[in-house]
């Protein structure tokens, strides 16, 4: 399962970055909505709708109340927009760069492991230990456990959610910022290319020509500490919002999450001079 992580190699971003202090919010994403009219990729299609949580009948599952709007629990305008697919986080970095006439674009896997790890060599920004991510991100724990008892894999500890958290509410890491581990997938520019490490330049990768999947990277709400480790690399079909809906890679479906549904969001990625969350400095100075 690690093999797509292999060889190990080094990569190095040449200039210094903005990216999102926050994964993009729900009251952010409404705003897009509401400027553009925008039709998300769950609204569109044969078969539209998304995954959801439906307290009734206390399943999960896919329908087509189901959308970024609606995932059948609890969010505020402050948790980050989730059920959003990689096609309608380009299209809200295409409406945020006109309206600010400055460039938002969505990181590359690159930049955004760089970001994530913010020098740390260890699986996660908090250390080796998966129960460390309590203190740094939202994952299945035991909050999730307590309310849903038949999850397969859980923390010992409490992160005080058992769905989505409100952004912000961990502790970040040394470049300050938050929720790269856990809470909601973060889509990546890039095509997902199993080889890709093979033969990825040393600057400023940007992933394969073509692909069937665009990079998904830190894990989920809902997810193991596999799936959220700093190196840990995923996808999903561009027109999906979550990674379940048939869109995860091939015998990774079943294994993605402990048993609820993984939801995705984004981080924004500007260059110089955007107002755009947290500015990351490159090597050890400028
Ligand atoms: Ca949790």
């Amino acid at each position: 399962m690690f093999e797509d992580e292999h060889p190990q190699h080094r990569v190095r971003i040449t200039k210094p970055f903005y990216l999102g202090t926050y994964h993009v919010t729900r009251g952010q994403f409404r705003q897009f909505v509401a400027d553009t009219a925008y039709k998300t990729d769950a609204g569109k299609g044969e078969n539209p709708g998304a995954y959801g949580w439906d307290p009734d009948k206390k399943v999960f599952g896919f329908n087509a109340k189901y959308s970024w709007r609606n995932v059948g629990f609890e969010q505020t305008d402050e948790h980050p927009a989730v059920n959003v697919s990689w096609n309608d986080a380009v299209e809200f970095c295409k409406w945020l760069s006109k309206k600010d006439r400055k460039t938002y674009r969505l990181p590359t896997e690159a930049e955004w492991e760089y970001a994530c790890r913010a020098w740390t060599t260890t699986r996660y920004y908090s250390g080796d230990d998966p129960e460390t991510l309590a203190k740094a991100g939202n994952v299945a724990d035991a909050a999730a456990k307590a309310k849903f008892p038949g999850w397969t894999w859980t923390l010992k500890a409490n992160d005080g959610y058992a769905f989505t958290a409100p952004v912000g509410k961990f502790k970040p890491n040394a470049f300050g910022l938050y929720d790269m581990h856990g809470n909601a997938w973060q889509w990546c520019a890039d095509w997902y290319g199993a080889e890709y490490y093979a033969k990825s330049p040393i600057d400023d990768p940007i992933g394969p020509d073509s692909g069937d999947f665009r990079v998904l990277r830190g894990g989920s709400w809902d997810g193991w500490p596999f799936f959220t480790r700093s190196a840990d690399r995923s996808g999903a079909r561009r027109s999906t919002g979550s990674t379940l809906r048939g869109s995860a890679f091939p015998g990774l479906s079943n294994t993605m999450a402990s048993g609820g549904v993984s939801l995705c969001g984004f981080t924004l990625f500007g260059s110089s001079g955007s107002r755009c969350g947290t500015r990351i400095i490159v090597g050890w100075d400028e």
